[in-house]
């Protein structure tokens, strides 16, 4: 499953990878497993592309073949009928339209019990302050894939505050360091790490 699956994803071709998706869970295979392989091949062509090897249309193509993907594994990851016990918007940063990982992480909160408001990539500030009153959430999640983007979180930490809502925040780049030191409640590598952290923060 593994090679063929992670060809799909790096060669963005939507159809192939989510039949690779569909032929592994009906083979057994477990889905975070399955999402591990999808992550390691996004990882790849990003590489690939740091080489000058590919370009953004085929950054693109591997992401929305991903997405397909995640949508067909997304039903087995979630449990089903659970009723949310908490309440988060979730969102990419100002001037960032990276969404795959921010995805991962909204999905792995609904599994985890909470209504989740997605409020997209690009994201102004004063955006997620205005959800987080509006939905009432007990935690706003910030997403940043690039180094000239994250500096926005701290613009997102400081609109949030006055809301005493908590901000985590994640993406590539962002350390604990650079959470502590923007003022965020937190910060978390991966998606089942923002889970621990939400958690945490709701009680
Ligand atoms: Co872009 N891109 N990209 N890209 N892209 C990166 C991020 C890059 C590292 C590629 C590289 O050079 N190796 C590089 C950033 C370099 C830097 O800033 N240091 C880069 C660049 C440079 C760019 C452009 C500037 C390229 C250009 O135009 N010249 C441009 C910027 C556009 C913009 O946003 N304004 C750009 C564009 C794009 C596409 C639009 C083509 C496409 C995104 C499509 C989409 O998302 N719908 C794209 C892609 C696909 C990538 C890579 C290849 C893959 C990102 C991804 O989906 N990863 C990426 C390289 C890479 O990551 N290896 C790259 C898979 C995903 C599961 O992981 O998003 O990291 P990730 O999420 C993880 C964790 O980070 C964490 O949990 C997730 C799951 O475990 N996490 C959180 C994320 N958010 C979290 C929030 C949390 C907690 C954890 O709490 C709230």
């Amino acid at each position: 499953m593994s090679e063929a699956l992670s060809l799909a994803i790096g060669q963005g071709d939507r159809t192939q990878a989510i039949t690779e998706v569909s032929l592994a869970l009906s083979a057994g295979i477990a889905p975070d497993e399955i999402l591990d392989v999808m992550r390691a091949a996004m990882d790849e062509i990003g590489d690939a592309f740091q080489r000058n090897e590919v370009f953004v249309p085929e950054l693109l193509i591997a992401a929305r073949a991903m997405k397909g993907a995640v949508a067909v594994l997304e039903p087995h990851l979630i449990e089903a009928g659970v009723t949310a016990e908490h309440t988060a918007v979730i969102g990419t940063v100002k001037g960032d339209l990276h969404d795959v990982g921010k995805g991962l992480v909204a999905m792995m909160w609904r599994a985890a019990r909470f209504e989740v408001l997605d409020l997209g990539t690009d994201v102004p500030a004063e955006v997620f302050a205005a959800a987080a009153v509006e939905h009432e959430a007990e935690i706003v999640g910030v997403s940043a894939l690039l180094t000239t983007s994250m500096r926005e979180m701290r613009a997102v930490v400081d609109a949030v505050r006055p809301t005493g809502v908590p901000v985590v925040v994640g993406g590539a780049p962002i350390t604990a360091e650079y959470a502590a030191e923007i003022g965020a409640d937190g910060s978390a590598p991966d998606a089942a790490a923002a889970v621990v952290l939400a958690r945490g923060l709701v009680g």
